[in-house]
Formats: C-alpha cells, structure tokens, sequence
C-alpha cells in the first residue's frame, strides 16, 4: 500500500512495486480534479487498485486497513510544499505529523506485523549543525513543515521501539523528476524556462538563489525505500547524493539545456538573467518566493545507506537537468499542460 500515490514518487515507487510482481494499492484523497496523471504519465494508471484514505480521518485509515492488509506500507502522503507550510501550518501539523500518528495507531491495532516506511526528509536537518549530514546529525527544523515532519519521525522511531513495529524512517534529501510539482524549484525551473522559450511566458521569476541543496533523481530514491523495508530489522537511513549545488546554478545548467546563453547582471533584489544572444531578461527575484526562515544549505551521507541497503544515487545532476528540460519543452511543444 502507498499513501500519496498521486504525488511525485508515489508514481515512481508504483512502477518499481509492479515491476518487482506487487500487487499496489494506491489511496488517494478525495479532490475535484480526480485523475491520478502521474500514473496516466507513466502508462501504469490501470495496475493499481486505488483506495480513499485522507490522512485526517482515522476511521478511513482503519478501515481501509482491514479491507486490504497489506504487507508493507509506504507512507508518502503528505502537505510537502515548505513554502506553503508557513501559510497554513496547522494544517501542515494536522497531516504530517498528527497523520503519521493516525496511521501508526491504525498499524498498531490492525495490521502490527506491517513493515511500515515514512516519508522522512533532510529539511528536518534545517539550519544544519554538521556537515554533511548523516542520521545521527542533530536536528534544527526551520519551517511548519520541518517541525511537521520531525514529530512524525519520532513518533516512527517511539512505535519502533514501544510495540516492535517494524517502522523505518527514510530520511531523503530532495529528489526531483520531470513528475516533480511545478511549484518545486527545480521543476518551477525547467517548466519555466521552456515556456519563456516558446514565447509563452515573458520571463521566470524566482526566489532565493543562493540556497544550496543535494539534488537526487526521484526514480533512484524509491529503490531505497524499498531496500529499507527488506532488512530484517527496520532503522533510519539517510538518501542523498553527496553533492551540493545552489538554485542559481540550477538555473544555469537548465537554461544552457535549454538553449538559452545566460549571464547574470545586478544585485539583490534588482538581480537578473539574460539571454545575451537577445539581451532579454529570463529570469527575475520576486520577494514573494522568499521563505520567513531559509534552509540555506544542505549535504547529505548516505554511508549507511550503501553499507547497509547497497543504495547509491546513481542519476547525476546533469542527467536529472537534461531529463526535465527535455521533458518540459515536451510537453510545451505539444500543448500537455496536466502536469
Ligand atoms: P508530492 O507532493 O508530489 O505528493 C504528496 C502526496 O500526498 C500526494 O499524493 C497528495 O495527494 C498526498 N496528500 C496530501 N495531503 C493528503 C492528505 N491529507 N491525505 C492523504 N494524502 C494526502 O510529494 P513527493 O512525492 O515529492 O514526496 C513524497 C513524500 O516524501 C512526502 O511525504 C514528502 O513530504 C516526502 N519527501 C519528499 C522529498 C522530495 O524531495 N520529493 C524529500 C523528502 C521527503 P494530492 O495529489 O491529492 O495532493
Ligand atoms: P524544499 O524544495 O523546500 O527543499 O523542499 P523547494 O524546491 O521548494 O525549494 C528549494 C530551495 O529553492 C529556493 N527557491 C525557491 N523555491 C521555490 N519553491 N520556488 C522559488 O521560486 C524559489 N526560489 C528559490 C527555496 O527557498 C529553497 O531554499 C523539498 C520538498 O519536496 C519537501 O517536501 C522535501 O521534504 C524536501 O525537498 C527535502
């Protein structure tokens, strides 16, 4: 079973699960736009059974439990924009951290023998206190969704430990795919810039560029989840990359894809990007795009990960660029706006 098989990696993870002779049960939240287009996008929308759970009712939860009992559940759902984590932290706490505890109480009654993931991540590493960051780093969330998250973990690690669920936690730097949201910077991005380069948007504008983060491909990430939930004892496990790269480099590594010659003029606020082949600004800062608190820089060692699971990133950032890029000059060329 997968919460949050809508979202970016629950496609993914749904293709490896069927690959490997699962039998995937998706659930899905009740929303006015219903189809599952990442699962459409990866031809694999009629191999799974999709199911209601919204992580806010606890009787849905237990309910769809019982019907399915599933041998393993992997806990992807989640409110995992950060950005909007500041708008509406409550809700945040509601489905990321009080959620996890919904379904932890459900596992425990219905189904304890379940080996169960959770969707961990590095924000929880925040304003960092070592580098690179490992599982045994301290932690220092900086956002509602940070904090959020950190709850659910402990509470991953307390039923671990006070039932003997067989409860890991994935602690994944981010990862990003051309199914990524387009709200997400990287995707925001190679959207962005294939748009402004068929004449559809006049430029891209951005927020901080200076943040720094250790960029993944999603298609790699799941193949660790997995790996998580075969050992015989469940843990924590960071996934990353070991490299570090700021926004502002994406930008140039996805316009350079892109066919752009881009040259950064100004400062701050007032900074800007530009084709120099036709002296137009592509790129722009928005304050609007600026966060209350920045996670400024993030690096993760996943040593643990590839001694224990035999997992390593194996997509380089160049490659996950040129995926993206050419998959969203794609989808501008043929007028696919869905996803
Ligand atoms: P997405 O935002 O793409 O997917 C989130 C999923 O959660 C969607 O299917 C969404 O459904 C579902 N969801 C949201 N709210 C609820 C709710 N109230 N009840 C049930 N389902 C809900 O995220 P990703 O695929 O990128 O990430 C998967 C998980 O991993 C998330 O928990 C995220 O926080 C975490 N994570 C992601 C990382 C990354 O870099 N991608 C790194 C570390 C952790 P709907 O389609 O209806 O919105
Ligand atoms: P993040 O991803 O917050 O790391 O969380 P996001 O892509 O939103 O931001 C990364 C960095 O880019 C900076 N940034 C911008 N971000 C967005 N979204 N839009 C902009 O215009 C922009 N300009 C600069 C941000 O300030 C930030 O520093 C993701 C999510 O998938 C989480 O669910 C997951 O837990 C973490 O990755 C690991």
């Amino acid at each position: 079973m997968i919460t949050g098989i809508t979202g970016q990696d629950g496609a993914y993870l749904a293709k490896l699960l069927l690959e490997k002779g699962y039998e995937v049960v998706g659930s899905m939240r009740r929303t006015t736009i219903s189809d599952p287009i990442r699962l459409m996008e990866l031809g694999i929308a009629g191999d799974v059974e999709l199911c209601d759970i919204d992580l806010f009712e606890f009787s849905n939860i237990v309910r769809a439990l019982e019907r399915v009992k599933p041998d393993e559940i992997y806990n992807l759902a989640a409110q995992s924009f950060v950005s909007l984590s500041f708008e509406q932290p409550l809700y945040t706490g509601e489905i990321d951290g009080l959620g996890v505890a919904r379904l932890l109480e459900a596992i425990r009654a219905v189904v304890p023998s379940v080996r169960y993931y959770q969707a961990s991540t590095s924000e929880m590493f925040g304003k960092a206190q070592q580098v690179p960051q490992s599982e045994t780093t301290p932690f220092y969330p900086r956002s509602p969704y940070a904090v959020a998250k950190l709850y659910a973990h402990w509470m991953t690690v307390n039923y671990r430990e006070s039932y003997g669920l067989h409860a890991t936690s994935g602690i994944l730097f981010n990862h990003e795919s051309p199914l990524r949201g387009r709200e997400f910077v990287t995707r925001k991005i190679t959207h962005g810039l294939a748009r402004v380069r068929a004449g559809e948007l006049p430029r891209l504008d951005l927020g901080n560029l200076d943040a720094q983060r250790d960029w993944g491909f999603a298609g790699d990430y799941v193949d660790g989840m997995w790996r998580m939930l075969q050992q015989e004892s469940p843990s924590d496990y960071v996934l990353a990359t070991g490299r570090t790269t700021s926004v502002r480099r994406f930008v140039e590594m996805a316009a350079a894809a892109a066919g752009f010659s881009l040259a950064w003029r100004g400062k701050g606020l007032d900074e800007v990007g530009i084709d120099t082949r036709t002296d137009k600004v592509i790129v722009g800062i928005d304050p609007r795009f600026f966060r209350p608190a920045e996670v400024d820089f993030l690096i993760g060692d996943a040593g643990k990960a590839k001694a224990q699971l035999g997992w390593e990133a194996k997509t380089t950032l160049d490659a996950l660029v040129a995926m993206m890029v050419e998959a969203d000059m794609r989808r501008v060329r043929e007028g696919i706006r869905g996803i």
